[in-house]
């Protein structure tokens, strides 16, 4: 590949007189030729993830380096006066997914090719992806999100089904993009689309005519992580996917030669959480169609599908009501009517059944029937199901449970976004690690002067890096040699920012008093709250009146500044996390499955504060407890807690003085003088009356720990090594690991 040679035959002009956005284009260009050369023979076995979402972030630099020209474009551009960072400020970030669930299928499409397996991603085109983010008056603003391009990395094909629903017929057109592994192969991500979008419909912010199918059912990505908002037009994008999907992978395998009955050794599908379930009873409908009988369909799809479970908080698990599914996909009611009575045969506890009393039709029992294996998503959350979520479950069929602890894709998340710690690691151990991740374990021996002052030197120019991309963006200005203390991650309460900010408060008030930090800090916050989460968005008010209070009062602000990022996205996650210090993963125990951002973190040497939740007992486990700040009860005491229903917030508040003049602070007259009392208020009397996720339960231990951490960043060289420590033990965070196992344990391609 010669850039300015082809940037001539594209533009007929020098690289140095183009714009960002021609050369941006000619790379895209380029980009996706040399990825289509690395497209390789389909082996027999294909695994197809479906997702509804995809979080993929920006795939520009991500190629680049995947396809090893990265080094070479970037020194082209600066020969001409050019860098590379602005060329990829020109490409629009699509935000097809919510949070950790569609970031962590973005990480598997890039192992998958990496790791040269056959395996393409199945998914909806929308549009628009994840709202984007203001905030106006200390609230949060949401308006769409384009992403697609006249000549982006989207390639139409000729591929098209119909696709039938209650009274109406609809035709999918599927659209790919390159997915192309590190020194890997180039797989697909499939995304079907619907060609009667109509755009125009879209009201103010994000608001849409929500009845009108053909003209939206593509049109948005969900924005509820776990919330139910448009119950019925998710039902329809999903059947949508599925259907397209099962007709796409039928079509397939039978192009390989497949006859249907031996399906499962040319297809496994894995189904990414409940959203794709319906591909269940899609396909044995599909297979009666072609003339096999149900209970051959029924047993042959068993052996084809895989589901992965990603969390256990019930707001979260589908389960559609008999009569909306009539509504929208009658042909699928008797499918699914027969599946539960096969089931209810075989197992009589109603408990287990799909479609229960209320006729409620539960889809994670369908895929636990119906699918041949079940994974959690980290050790904990995995022991969780086993022993009391899907208890039932694992005593029926034990051998259909395993874990598969989750990973993050290196490329990614350390060599394009932290090229500095990049370039220090492969000094000192080579370049084993970017292919195998474990080799990373070679770093802890050096521990050495030279060595760790390496790591805080860049640590510290990331800082710097990320003080001046805030003042740029949001024209805040923080002290890049404070503490950043950072909680990124999509706003809910069992993940409890609101702890986090309770703490601020109580930080501030002490600064008041005379009592002032040995080293200064700043907390930043980023995270979206679902557009009908109203507690969720009351968080994002508090964080933003705090912010404003205290950045503003000169006593305080030397000490203490909050921050909140706007439109946090993984492009400001690339920014955010190799400029932490202080990793904050305080979700209540048992309540987040693994999280993936701890995982990030921890890999660009951020120190973790965290509960024992999700994967941060692994990483707990690995570091050793000199390396990480745990608090915060066990997730069986959480556990017996909701059972016994005996948690009572308020007992907390009457009891210890620094939370009852936090919380009072909170709505006391310099805050309601900033925000609304309103807001303010109802925050106020969630935490006090209801607490539903136990915040006050953890906050004296949290307060406490955290001092803990403060006090030990002090001694620079004692908190080097506890980052070079989380840095060397980061590689079983791999997702090339995890994708391995999902291989070796489920998909066995
Ligand atoms: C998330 C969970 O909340 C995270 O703990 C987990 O790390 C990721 O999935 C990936 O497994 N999750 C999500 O983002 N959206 C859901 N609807 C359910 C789980």
């Amino acid at each position: 590949m010669n850039l300015e040679q082809r940037i001539i035959e594209i533009y007929g002009k020098a690289v140095n007189q183009c714009s960002n956005k021609e050369i941006y284009s000619a790379l895209l260009k380029i980009v996706q030729e040399e990825a289509e050369k690395k497209r390789q023979e389909e082996g027999k076995k294909k695994v197809y993830y479906i997702s509804a979402e995809f979080l993929i972030g920006k795939l520009l630099s991500n190629n680049l380096i995947n396809l090893g020209m990265y080094e070479e474009v970037r020194q082209v551009l600066m020969k001409n006066g050019k860098n590379i960072c602005e060329i990829e400020e020109m490409e629009p970030e699509p935000s097809l997914g919510n949070g950790g669930l569609g970031r962590l299928a973005a990480c598997f499409l890039d192992s998958m090719a990496t790791l040269g397996l056959n395996g393409d991603g199945i998914g909806l085109n929308y549009h628009f992806g994840l709202f984007k983010q203001s905030f106006e008056d200390h609230l949060q603003v949401e308006d769409p999100n384009p992403w697609i391009e006249q000549n982006g990395w989207l390639t139409r094909t000729e591929v098209s089904y119909p696709v039938t629903f209650g009274g109406l017929s609809v035709r999918s057109r599927m659209y790919n993009i390159g997915v192309t592994g590190y020194q890997g192969r180039t797989n697909q991500l499939h995304l079907f689309d619907l060609e009667t979008i109509d755009e125009e419909i879209i009201q103010d912010g994000i608001s849409f005519d929500k009845e009108n199918i053909k003209k939206n059912l593509t049109l948005f990505l969900y924005p509820d992580d776990s919330d139910e908002a448009g119950r019925k037009l998710r039902i329809y994008q999903q059947y949508f996917m599925v259907s397209s999907a099962a007709q796409y992978i039928l079509d397939e395998c039978v192009k390989k030669g497949c006859k249907l009955y031996d399906l499962p050794d040319y297809a496994v599908i894995q189904i990414n959480d409940t959203h794709p379930s319906m591909v269940i009873p899609e396909l044995v409908r599909l297979l009666t169609l072609r003339g096999i009988s149900f209970e051959e369909a029924a047993e042959i799809v068993s052996r084809t599908c895989a589901y992965t479970n990603h969390t256990i908080l019930a707001e979260a698990l589908e389960k559609w009501p008999m009569e909306y599914l009539e509504e929208a996909v009658p042909q699928l009611v008797p499918v699914i009517k027969k599946l539960d009575k096969q089931a209810r045969n075989v197992h009589q506890d109603p408990s287990v059944a799909i479609i229960d009393e209320k006729d409620l039709v539960h889809m994670a029992h369908m895929d636990i029937h119906y699918g041949f294996s079940v994974n959690g998503v980290a050790y904990l959350h995995t022991e969780i199901l086993k022993k009391s979520e899907l208890k039932k479950f694992n005593d029926i069929y034990p051998e259909k449970f395993s874990n598969k602890t989750n990973g993050i894709t290196f490329r990614r998340w350390l060599l394009h976004c932290n090229p500095l710690l990049t370039q220090l690691i492969t000094s000192r151990i080579g370049e084993g690690y970017k292919k195998n991740a474990m080799e990373l374990e070679k770093l802890a021996a050096f521990d050495d002067e030279a060595t760790l002052k390496a790591i805080l030197d860049i640590k510290k120019q990331n800082k710097t890096a990320l003080k001046e991309y805030l003042m740029l963006t949001q024209g805040v200005d923080i002290n890049e040699n404070s503490i950043y203390d950072i909680q990124v991650k999509r706003l809910h309460e069992y993940k409890r920012q609101q702890m986090n900010a309770l703490y601020v408060i109580h930080k501030y008030l002490e600064i008041k008093k005379g009592n002032l930090p040995s080293a200064p800090v700043t907390v930043i916050f980023g995270a979206k709250a679902a557009p009908a989460y109203v507690i969720a968005k009351d968080i994002i008010h508090l964080i933003l009146c705090l912010q404003e209070l205290i950045n503003n009062d000169p006593q305080v602000s030397p000490y203490l500044k909050v921050v909140m990022v706007e439109n946090y996205n993984v492009s400001k996650a690339e920014k955010l996390i190799p400029a932490c210090d202080i990793s904050q993963q305080i979700s209540l125990a048992s309540k987040e499955a693994s999280g993936t951002g701890n995982m990030k973190f921890m890999l660009n040497g951020a120190v973790t504060l965290g509960t024992m939740d999700g994967a941060n007992v692994e990483i707990a486990e690995l570091v050793g407890k000199d390396n990480i700040y745990i608090f915060g009860e066990s997730s069986e005491t959480v556990i017996r807690h909701y059972e016994k229903a005996d948690y009572v917030s308020k007992e907390y508040y009457e009891t210890d003085g620094e939370i009852r003049e936090a919380l009072d602070f909170m709505v006391g007259a310099e805050m309601t003088a900033i925000g609304h009392k309103e807001n303010l208020k109802r925050l106020y009397d969630e935490i006090l009356k209801k607490d539903w996720f136990m915040t006050l339960l953890d906050y004296k231990a949290y307060s406490a720990a955290r001092e803990r951490i403060y006090k030990d960043y002090e001694d620079s060289f004692v908190w080097a090594k506890k980052m070079l420590i989380n840095i060397s033990k980061a590689g079983y965070f791999s997702s090339d690991r995890t994708i391995l196992e999902y291989n070796r344990d489920i998909w066995k391609l």
